[in-house]
């Protein structure tokens, strides 16, 4: 189809008409047939699976946070088996689709931030990322910029974010993997005195929960990140 063709359907600018498959998205697709074929799960399985995770929301996570300031029975289940402790907010890491197909990656850990000691999550090598407990990562956990750039200037990264952290508070970065995840359990803000754990839940967004933002009495969304195209981009992005 020429450009003309699209203007006139209205799709304009020339944009194409079917997106371009990646090599990963080859990939995937000639995988999943493969065990689908070999009998390892089904379509229908597949399909279940794929809209389970799609619906997931950070909310469990931001639930999981309130609880452990109320209850310190809670927060030290949540420190000492984390798995045991979102089954308390809804969420079986075992059983992620009720089909019988346990999630691998069942290995997490909360990391408990301090007035003194902050911690902030990364997948350096893709995009790794506590999923039951938060939904879908944001675009821009998945980004080359942020993985590679976090490790190395941490501090100078969570200013990005608008998260300026004084000097004398330890920054540490948590590296996830497909055996790994983490969490953070940030500190609970000053001026929520006798909040009950849903007003609690509502100020523990899904960037506190990763490390590039604190809670803060009045702030219940996420901040709006825009992800800037680099002017000279790497191959492949
Ligand atoms: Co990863």
């Amino acid at each position: 189809m020429t450009e003309a063709d699209e203007v006139a359907e209205g799709h304009g600018h020339g944009a194409p008409m079917v997106e371009k498959i990646t090599d990963f998205e080859v990939l995937e697709i000639a995988l999943r047939e493969l065990a689908i074929e070999k009998g390892l799960f089904t379509a229908e399985d597949h399909r279940r699976y794929t809209e389970h995770v799609e619906q997931l929301q950070p909310a469990a996570g931001s639930r999981f946070v309130a609880k452990a300031w109320l209850d310190p029975a809670f927060r030290q289940l949540a420190l000492d088996d984390p798995i045991a402790a979102c089954r308390e907010v809804g969420v079986d890491w075992l059983e992620p689709t009720g089909f019988g197909t346990p999630s691998d990656f069942t290995a997490l850990e909360v990391l408990e931030d301090t007035p003194t000691l902050h911690h902030v999550i990364v997948c350096t090598l893709c995009s790794c990322y506590p999923r039951p407990l938060l939904g879908m990562s944001p675009e821009w956990y998945r980004t080359p910029n942020y993985r590679r750039r976090i490790v190395r200037w941490p501090r100078q990264v969570l200013a990005e974010f608008g998260l300026y952290l004084p000097e004398d508070v330890e920054i540490r970065v948590e590296d996830s993997n497909s055996k790994h995840r983490f969490m953070v359990l940030p500190v609970r803000p000053d001026g929520t005195d006798g909040w009950t754990e849903d007003q609690l839940a509502e100020i523990v967004t899904r960037d506190c929960l990763i490390g590039v933002a604190l809670p803060k009495v009045g702030v219940t969304t996420n901040a709006a990140r825009p992800v800037h195209p680099a002017i000279r981009p790497a191959p492949g992005y």
